[in-house]
């Protein structure tokens, strides 16, 4: 059986039938073949230089940002992920957070948790009809996004390398689409290319009616600058799935209300962690049977 590296735990959906096929190790070793890492971890290039026998890398996660690909690509590692079969679920937590920050959801549960429904009524929020949804990545999942926001009568802009054959405007740089946007929602790649994007004169061109959604990676926004931000009502709100530092979350982000967290739960239903299992015991076995891979990113 083929020794695959799991150097972080993985769900029980996964690590049995990785079990089932292969000899897992959980420390680095000779023997080893494969790697299997969720979205988004860092696999350090010290790691891959400690395996000689590495063939692929299978991320358990549309995001690769973690995998360094040019030290794969000089090794001839393959390197695969689980695109499509979390589209959906991610755009809909990005249609959630942005009703969240719209409707004030998060504030109006503590309110009423709070008790203090009886000692007065919530204040008044904004509606999405007529508002502009700016997507940074128009991807799968950026135009899934779109697709759903539109049904909510929003207008649809978009930042990307290029113009896509899409009926939303295009918007040719990021701070344009900040500033036609009122809710800027992150959902383009992380990595070094994508580093801080949405820093703090993309925020202030979103400005004080603005809100900031991110199901991305944390990576792409400057924290500090978002913080800086919310605490002076240089924006409205945001809308957060992901963190620079997950799972660590700053104190002073948690300490704006206006904040909605989430503990980057995007693809995380029963249905979508399956199916993104699947990918990655398919893709191993595609890969040691010698067939063409299912998702190869590289
Ligand atoms: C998961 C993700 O959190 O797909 C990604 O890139 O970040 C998420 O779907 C993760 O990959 C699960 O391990």
């Amino acid at each position: 059986m083929p020794t695959v590296l799991t150097p972080v735990p993985l769900p029980d959906f996964l690590a049995a039938p990785l079990a089932a096929n292969h000899d897992c190790v959980k420390i680095p070793e000779a023997a080893v073949r494969a790697m299997v890492v969720p979205g988004g971890y860092a696999v350090p290039e010290a790691m891959i230089a400690a395996l000689p026998g590495l063939e692929i890398i299978s991320v358990f996660g549309v995001g690769y940002d973690g995998v360094p690909l040019p030290a794969c690509q000089a090794r001839g590692i393959r390197v695969t992920n689980t695109p499509d079969v979390l589209t959906d679920d991610v755009a809909d937590i990005a249609v959630a957070l942005v009703l969240m920050t719209s409707r004030r959801l998060g504030e109006a549960e503590r309110h009423v948790r709070g008790g203090q429904w009886p000692l007065g009524t919530f204040p008044l929020a904004h509606a999405l009809r007529g508002k502009t949804a700016g997507i940074l990545g128009l991807g799968r999942i950026g135009k899934a996004i779109a697709r759903r926001l539109e049904a909510f009568g929003m207008k649809i802009a978009y930042h990307g390398r290029r113009p896509q054959p899409v009926p939303f405007s295009f918007c040719p740089s990021l701070r344009e689409l900040a500033q036609v946007s009122d809710f800027l929602i992150v959902a383009c790649p992380g990595g070094p290319g994508t580093r801080h994007l949405i820093d703090a004169e993309v925020l202030a061109d979103l400005g004080s009616k603005g809100t900031l959604i991110n199901i991305a990676r944390g990576s792409v926004v400057d924290e500090q600058a978002l913080i800086r931000a919310l605490e002076s009502g240089g924006i409205r709100s945001a809308g957060l799935d992901v963190f620079e530092n997950e799972p660590q979350v700053p104190e002073r982000l948690l300490a704006c209300p206006q904040a909605v967290v989430l503990p980057h739960l995007g693809s995380a239903t029963h249905e979508t962690r399956r199916a993104m299992a699947q990918l990655v015991v398919d893709n191993l076995a595609a890969h040691f049977a010698g067939q063409p891979l299912i998702t190869p990113v590289s």
